[in-house]
């Protein structure tokens, strides 16, 4: 644990140009860019640089593993809008970052990752630790530098910043070499600032595509927003808002939209996709008209394109202009930050009635949704259903909720409630198993105030399960849930659907968690009946401490509704059965 707050000496640097070495510069453009802490691991090639650290005003939190320090940067971002900063070391520290970069770089989210690396003198001659980590991130950063003089440090971090969170947002990694660390040079936070960031030329809205995109709008009689990810990074909640009121225009939400636009929103339809509710994507593929904002859409979005949503004309609002005509043909392209889109945009739209087009959405709805297992009366079984909705019941409008990735990721998709965005942090382009507790990690590290529940599997908890000590050391309060169902939960289902129940390596032995938690001294309880989730939701809440539930649900539930990969939007696969898989929309 570092903290040096009640160091001085660093903030002075920023506006007298001071020598510095290397390893001081690393930590003075840091504070300059206001960053006020850190996830990391020290070895050799970085020693330098966290020699320093000392006397910086930064908070280092000591990870596990350097994959939970480059997730933690990740959940301190997306939790914040802030750009989220990991550290480690050359060699097996650097690749150890990989998976975690990768998994930034699919959602898109602004990470700096800094990695020392060997003397630049023997660079290339297969030295103790080093490897080519600029290389072998080259296809999973947004940029990377590979520093090896102590001038070109500042310079290099400060780019680096500006490149994470410009335009469409991503990681970035800055490779110091330990002879740039140990050097000194003259520190000049101001003369080091990048040029003004110059937006990509594509990047305007013509006066012509805001008419089209406005005529569409006015004629059209059956439209969605598809509301994504987009929204959230641009700060464009009350645009979108703005548009659907206005228009009356129901919105249906990606996964990483989740939380963008309010769930209890009369126009919120809920989740579009594999697992999204059934009257989405019917209300998708029936539409005349998507209006995209701020999402690519993903094959777990689209289903077979082919068949994706024939009869609608498509508005794509997006950053990246490689993301235009990707996986569907825009009729109307507005390339550009959407915040500024849409105040441009919103002033030509007029309101319109919406009445027929949501009278035949929630007539579809009633009988379709996925709200069905939570409605089931106590049967002494505990479905992962159940315990996602006393979760979202008992902590409304509180929790940021962290996920992991499987089954219980979709059921926290549909049943818990987001009405904020950053409420939802989970991985969803990379879809990485051990994602949620280092990022949970660092969204609270990010929002202290918060209350933050981890939501995860058996499975995917055992591969970051070394933080629980991060979590001790730091003396953080976070609340674990674990939806232990013995399988790989998610892979089980496709076996059970697409491989003929051939449950192969999907079984799986787990220690006992609670006592795995009393081991770190962190308290904890099994939860196995339905009765007993409110106590343990309510005790785990009350209690100082980090606290973890060890959930005991069925072992071979399935998400539901799923569309089978290859498959149309409309070709979903639907829960089996009628009673008492009574399924109403009613308990939402
Ligand atoms: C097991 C599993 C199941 C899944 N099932 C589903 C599912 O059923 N439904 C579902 O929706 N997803 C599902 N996903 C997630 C899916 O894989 C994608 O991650 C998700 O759909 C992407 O959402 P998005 O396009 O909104 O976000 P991103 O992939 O983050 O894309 C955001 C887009 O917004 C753009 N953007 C960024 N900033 C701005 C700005 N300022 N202005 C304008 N544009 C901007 C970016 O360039 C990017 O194109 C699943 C994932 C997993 C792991
Ligand atoms: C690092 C990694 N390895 C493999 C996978 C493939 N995968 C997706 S979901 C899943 C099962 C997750 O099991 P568990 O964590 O128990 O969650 P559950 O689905 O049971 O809720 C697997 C293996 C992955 N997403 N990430
Ligand atoms: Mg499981």
């Amino acid at each position: 644990m570092g903290s040096n707050a009640d160091n001085h000496a660093s903030n002075a640097h920023l506006t007298t140009p001071t020598p510095l070495t290397g390893s001081e510069i690393v930590w003075a453009t840091l504070v300059g860019e206001g960053v006020t802490d850190v996830f990391g691991y020290p070895g050799g090639a970085i020693l330098p640089v966290y020699d320093a650290l000392r006397k910086f005003p930064i908070h280092h939190t000591l990870v596990r593993h350097e994959q939970g320090a480059a997730h933690m940067a990740d959940g301190y971002a997306r939790a914040s809008g802030k750009v989220g900063v990991a550290v480690a070391t050359s060699g097996p520290g650097a690749t150890n970052l990989v998976t975690g970069i990768a998994t930034a770089m699919l959602d898109s989210i602004p990470v700096v990752c800094i990695t020392g690396n060997v003397s630049s003198k023997v660079l290339g001659t297969d030295a103790f630790q080093e490897v080519d980590i600029t290389g072998i991130t080259l296809p999973v950063t947004k940029h990377n530098f590979l520093v090896s003089k102590t001038e070109d440090i500042a310079p290099a971090l400060r780019l680096a910043f500006q490149i994470a969170q410009s335009g469409r947002p991503g990681p970035v990694l800055v490779d110091i070499t330990k002879d740039a660390q140990q050097g000194t040079a003259i520190f000049d936070f101001a003369a080091a600032k990048p040029k003004a960031y110059r937006p990509h030329p594509m990047l305007h809205v013509d006066e012509a595509g805001l008419e089209k995109a406005a005529e569409l709008i006015r004629n059209s009689k059956q439209p969605v927003i598809l509301a994504g990810h987009g929204i959230s990074e641009s700060g464009a909640m009350d645009q979108v808002r703005a548009l659907a009121e206005r228009t009356q225009i129901p919105v249906a939400l990606t996964l990483l939209g989740l939380g963008a636009f309010p769930a209890s929103h009369p126009l919120n339809l809920g989740m579009m996709g594999m697992h999204g509710e059934v009257w989405v994507n019917d209300a998708i593929q029936n539409a005349d008209l998507l209006i995209a904002c701020g999402m690519r859409f993903d094959d777990r979005v689209t289903g077979k394109l082919a068949s994706y949503a024939t009869k609608a004309k498509k508005i794509h609002i997006e950053i990246d202009p490689a993301e235009i005509n990707k996986n569907v043909k825009a009729d109307v392209a507005l390339v550009g930050d959407l915040r500024e889109v849409l105040e441009e945009l919103l002033p030509r739209i007029a309101g319109r009635d919406g009445t027929a087009w949501l009278k035949t959405i929630a007539a579809s709805k009633g009988e379709s949704a996925v709200h069905d297992i939570k409605n089931l009366p106590d049967s002494g079984h505990l479905y992962a259903a159940h315990v996602v909705h006393d979760l979202w019941r008992l902590t409304a409008g509180e929790a940021i909720v962290v996920t992991d990735v499987g089954q219980h990721q979709m059921w926290e998709a549909q049943y818990f409630h987001h009405e904020e965005p950053r409420s939802l942090v989970t991985s969803g382009g990379l879809g990485t198993m051990g994602f949620a507790l280092p990022a949970a990690i660092g969204a609270k590290t990010a929002r202290p105030a918060k209350e933050v529940w981890v939501i995860a599997g058996d499975g995917g908890f055992q591969m970051t399960a070394a933080e629980l000590s991060t979590i001790v050391q730091e003396g953080l309060k976070i609340n674990i849930a674990i939806i232990n169902n013995g399988y790989l939960g998610m892979v089980r289902q496709w076996q059970e659907f697409f491989y003929e129940r051939n449950y192969e390596s999907t079984p799986l032995v787990s220690p006992d968690f609670v006592k795995l938690a009393d081991a770190h001294g962190i308290a904890g309880l099994a939860v196995k009946t339905r009765s007993e989730v409110e106590s343990a939701v309510t005790a785990a809440r009350k209690a100082p401490g980090a606290f973890l539930l060890n959930f005991m649900v069925e072992k071979e539930d399935s998400v539901y509704p799923m569309i089978p990969v290859g498959s149309a939007l409309h070709e979903m696969i639907r829960r089996p059965g009628k009673n008492p898989l009574i399924e109403s929309s009613k308990d939402n």
